[in-house]
């Protein structure tokens, strides 16, 4: 061989390895993650369950030092401001992760509606007794099937009647008002049966809607009610609890057991803390001094509203509260929906609600 001939050779075979090098270069440490992994939420930073979605990303990167980095996209942005494709989004990997409203999962999943059942489950206590005792579990698993790993409860809560017309004390009040409600069928139910008038929209539409009065109200918890700043468009607040909607947060599933175990903690760790804090806020007056110490004590936050009805009503709002009397009316005028959507949701799963809440 000659001279040249062997330094040609030996160009050809150092291109060689090195190409056969890039080839397996994603597989190497650096390239084993993905340099963004997408996060989906309905609402915006500003809002309760908005900086939950923020603080989880946080303490994601934290704790994978900095293998992994979520970027939240906000207002269902990634979706177009469809709400409700969130969790088919996620499946399907196009969307890593999500910090989403069990609502937005109800019309893939049924099961979720169980939050949804008018007048079901009252207070925190339940609410928590259930996502941490059988009910929770069965969510998680039907979440399993579909292709997605239930990660931990935030929540975005309790939801309350607002209006520009009257204040609502009786099922008659709400006749014919027009009301906004997410297109996940309980709710066109819930309102009729009412004899409300309910419209639904995403909640990307919903606040133009609010400006130009096309609808007389709407429904929502006070983490939401507060950073929209529903005074400006209506007075009236009627705080019934009548459902809540708990947020979970959650992975796809094929993505999130591809990771390695360390990661896996690490994500569910930073995922259980985050809601933790993230309930905290949403809760905050709501549940005497509890949810604000716990922003004290562990995370050195300082409520800026630490009691939101006090906040709405300094804002010109008018806040009912119903009386138990009150109360039964509307049970009494709702009750027929259990019929209709028990069989949807799943007898089983209604048992073991009612059993976690020990009725
Ligand atoms: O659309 C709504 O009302 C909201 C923001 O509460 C949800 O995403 C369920």
């Amino acid at each position: 061989m000659t001279r040249k001939n062997s330094y040609i050779r030996c160009i050809f075979v150092f291109a060689l390895c090195a190409s056969v090098l890039m080839l397996f270069a994603p597989l190497t440490e650096a390239g084993k993650f993905k340099k963004e992994y997408k996060l989906t939420l309905n609402v915006g930073p500003q809002f309760y369950w908005g900086m939950g979605a923020i603080k989880f990303a946080e303490l994601v990167k934290q704790k994978t030092n900095g293998q992994i980095n979520i970027k939240p996209y906000y207002g269902s942005a990634l979706l177009k401001g469809a709400q409700l494709k969130s969790p088919q989004m996620v499946a399907s990997g196009v969307i890593d992760c999500a910090y989403e409203s069990t609502i937005n999962s109800s019309p893939v999943m049924p099961e979720m509606n169980i939050f949804s059942l008018p007048f079901f489950i009252n207070n925190f206590e339940n609410l928590d007794k259930m996502e941490n005792g059988q009910t929770g579990k069965a969510i998680f698993k039907a979440m399993d099937k579909k292709g997605l790993v239930g990660l931990a409860w935030a929540e975005n809560g309790f939801r309350q009647v607002t209006n520009s017309k009257r204040a609502l004390h009786t099922p008659k009040d709400l006749k014919g008002l027009r009301l906004r409600v997410v297109g996940s069928p309980i709710f066109i139910d819930t309102f009729r049966q009412l004899g409300a008038d309910p419209v639904n929209m995403n909640w990307g539409d919903a606040v133009t809607a609010f400006q130009q009065g096309v609808v007389d109200g709407q429904e929502n918890p006070v983490g939401v009610l507060v950073p929209v700043q529903i005074w400006q468009y209506h007075k009236y607040a009627t705080f019934w609890n009548y459902l809540v909607d708990p947020v979970i947060v959650y992975w796809n599933k094929k993505q999130f057991n591809a990771f390695p175990k360390d990661i896996q903690k690490a994500i569910r760790e930073a995922a259980v803390e985050s809601a933790r804090f993230e309930k905290a806020l949403c809760r905050s007056g709501l549940d005497g001094d509890k949810s604000l110490n716990i922003l004290k004590n562990e995370f050195n936050y300082t409520m800026k509203i630490p009691n939101p009805v006090k906040f709405m009503e300094s804002k010109g709002m008018t806040v009912t509260f119903l009386s138990d009397e009150e109360r039964a009316a509307f049970i009494k005028a709702t009750k027929s929906l259990y019929e209709k959507w028990i069989p949807k949701i799943g007898k089983d799963l209604y048992e073991k609600a009612k059993a976690d809440m020990g009725r």
